[in-house]
């Protein structure tokens, strides 16, 4: 993936932060998104100094769609060129039955993990297909395979970008271009603890007697699903704990 331009959203932290990692030791040019400028340029002076590679940085919030447009418009023309869009920022707040959460973590959650996808989407994926290359990768998860107590609009919302990366890879048949979904299940980031707002000792909890996945191991998919044969698209993968099942089933041994 060396010189390829690979924009992450969500980069500042957790998966997206360590597909940064992964990409930026593959020599790739990379544009950074996350809400949190200083975490990204903290990241950015680390990686360019540590592998040589050019960053851009780019604060947004996905949900901001006036204000994503109007950045993406304006790229430098060195870096309008994307190969791979990275859509990973996402986020759950609370753990909230489907009748008693706040109706505005729910917008942020939606507006995050469907809208802010769809957005950027939208904006890249025409300059792809006028390039004749491209390769949409969503992160998307295992709580999109089926609804888990306390999830369900966490769930709705995966479950909503396997169907939008399925859509997506429908209207792109006849092109070059790929659309991957990478599924993972348990992985310990600072997902958790905004999952638990801000409760980093529950959050902690949550993982004892298993072996959770890392960022890393996640960026380890990404990676390999965006370096494949240009004939060769992977659809999907499902990456979980070697003691996990599926979302609601999982081996821990503190519980035995
Ligand atoms: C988050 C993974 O296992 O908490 O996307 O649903 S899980």
């Amino acid at each position: 993936m060396k010189d390829k331009i690979v924009f992450i959203t969500g980069a500042s932290s957790g998966i997206g932060e360590a597909c940064a990692r992964k990409f930026a030791s593959q020599g790739s040019k990379l544009i950074l998104n996350a809400r949190n400028i200083t975490k990204l340029d903290e990241l950015k002076s680390e990686l360019e100094t540590k592998y040589g590679v050019h960053i851009y940085t780019l604060p947004f919030d996905v949900r901001d769609k006036n204000v994503v447009i109007s950045m993406l418009n304006n790229l430098p023309d060195e870096w309008k060129n994307i190969d791979v869009l990275i859509n990973n920022a996402g986020l759950v707040i609370g753990i909230d039955k489907e009748f008693e959460g706040e109706l505005n973590e729910w917008d942020i959650v939606i507006d995050t993990n469907i809208k802010g996808l769809l957005t950027m989407t939208r904006q890249i994926v025409p300059g792809m297909l006028e390039r004749g290359a491209g390769h949409v990768i969503n992160i998307g998860s295992i709580a999109g395979e089926a609804a888990y107590p306390g999830g369900s609009v966490y769930c709705a919302t995966k479950a909503a970008v396997k169907i939008l990366t399925d859509g997506l890879r429908i209207d792109l048949v006849d092109t070059p271009l790929k659309v991957t979904n990478i599924k993972p299940g348990m992985v310990e980031t600072n997902f958790s603890v905004i999952r638990y707002r801000g409760n980093k000792q529950v959050a902690d909890d949550f993982y004892k007697g298993i072996q959770p996945l890392t960022g890393d191991d996640v960026a380890e998919s990404v990676y390999f699903a965006a370096s494949t044969p240009p004939h060769v698209q992977i659809a999907e993968i499902l990456v979980m704990p070697t003691n996990q099942a599926t979302g609601t089933i999982s081996y821990k041994k503190s519980l035995e």
